[in-house]
């Protein structure tokens, strides 16, 4: 048996074909955040939503070592008391997966087969990843930037430790930090113990969690989870468009009562206040429409206080609700002139699908 033949292959479902064992292996394991806990403007750490690739390595905060090498006039070593020494900043960032919407894509890429639940906003404290990049000196030579996590894995017979990179003017001018707490507290182990790359606006795979190594190289990254996995492609074998930036998105918490086993809404009929949440990595949110109607007809909701930074932003819809069965649909618009689409374009690893949600309730 080769290494190839023992792992796992990207695939579609086939037509029909229900989730398949490998796929609930995934999703009891990287879990989503429930949609009732869009009501904190805080994710608590428990209920954001989680994504893991291989194992959550054992890390040890006493002895972790950060280091800054390569194309550097310094190369650099922490530890997290030095690290701590450097600075302190506090952001509060949306992450969403990009694979978020993956299931609802016909034909389903076999994968995490995230509904539209992958998302959280968290506070997170650290020092800025640019002003460390400065202290070890930036090389002229220098191109891309790679951010190693002590995860180790294989993904489609490839052999790897978590790796992202990222160009010079990315990592230098995205407000990134490396970050050691979350919400307030060290890093939960799920999401990074004891240090993670935050890269606000961008899709979750560019945070990269139990960071220990910071490489500056004089050539384009390719390693797989930029030049393989992360790519926007019809066909199997083409370069593709790598996954940048958050597409906009708004979720409703989901009005009324849930029935266990289906999850189907039953509500009370006469007033309903609906709320909810809306964000995007290109730019701040300014528009949110919601439909009662299954998007036959759209009205505006009213958006809470603009935030100045990308983290989502809550929003709300008066709708005296009327007996019967109804789907409500919401759709986000940014600053950038994006809108989220009722139908995203399909692509083959599952990515950035932001398909407006719809939710059927029997009003009562
Ligand atoms: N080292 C490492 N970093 C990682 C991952 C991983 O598997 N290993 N998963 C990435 C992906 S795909 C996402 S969506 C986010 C999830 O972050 P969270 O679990 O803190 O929400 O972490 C990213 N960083
Ligand atoms: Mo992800």
């Amino acid at each position: 048996m080769t290494i190839e033949q023992f792992s796992g292959r990207g695939r579609l479902a086939d037509t029909g074909e229900g989730i398949t064992g490998d796929e609930l292996q995934l999703a009891a394991r990287n879990h989503g955040i429930p949609l009732e806990a869009l009501r904190y403007e805080l994710t608590p750490p428990g209920l954001h939503y989680v994504l893991v690739h291989y194992d959550i390595p054992a890390t040890n905060a006493a002895t972790w070592q950060l280091t800054i090498d390569g194309c550097v006039e310094q190369p650099l070593s922490f530890g997290l008391t030095e690290l701590r020494a450097m600075g302190r900043q506090t952001v509060r960032v949306t992450l969403e997966c990009a694979g978020n919407g993956r299931a609802g894509l016909q034909p389903r890429p076999i994968s995490q087969p995230w509904l539209m639940e992958a998302v959280g906003t968290a506070e997170w404290t650290g020092v800025p990843l640019a002003g460390l990049i400065r202290a070890a000196g930036i090389r002229k030579d220098a191109i891309d930037v790679v951010f190693t996590g002590a995860d180790h894995g294989f993904e489609r017979g490839v052999e790897q430790d978590y790796q992202r990179g990222l160009s010079i003017t990315e990592a230098m001018e995205s407000d990134a930090i490396v970050a050691w707490e979350m919400n307030g507290a060290p890093l939960p182990p799920q999401h990074g113990y004891p240090l993670r790359l935050v890269m606000p606006g961008w899709y979750g795979m560019a945070s990269v969690k139990w960071l220990r190594s910071i490489e500056l190289i004089d050539h384009e990254f390719t390693g797989y989870q930029n030049a393989v996995a992360y790519r926007i492609r019809q066909e199997p074998n083409e370069v593709g468009v790598g996954v940048t930036r958050i597409e906009p998105r708004a979720l409703l918490i989901p009005p009324g009562h849930p029935d266990f086993m289906s999850r189907h809404r039953f509500v009370t009929a006469g007033p309903v206040v609906l709320q909810g949440r809306a964000w995007s990595g290109w730019a701040p949110i300014e528009r949110v429409e919601v439909s009662v109607d299954a998007g036959v007809s759209w009205q505006d909701a009213k958006l809470d206080a603009e935030s100045n930074d990308l983290s989502w932003r809550g929003f709300s819809f008066d709708w005296d609700a009327v007996p019967g069965e109804h789907v409500l649909t919401v759709r986000a618009h940014d600053r950038s002139g994006r809108v989220q689409p009722i139908e995203a374009p399909w692509n083959r690893g599952g990515f950035a699908n932001n398909s407006a949600q719809r939710i059927t309730v029997l009003v009562l």
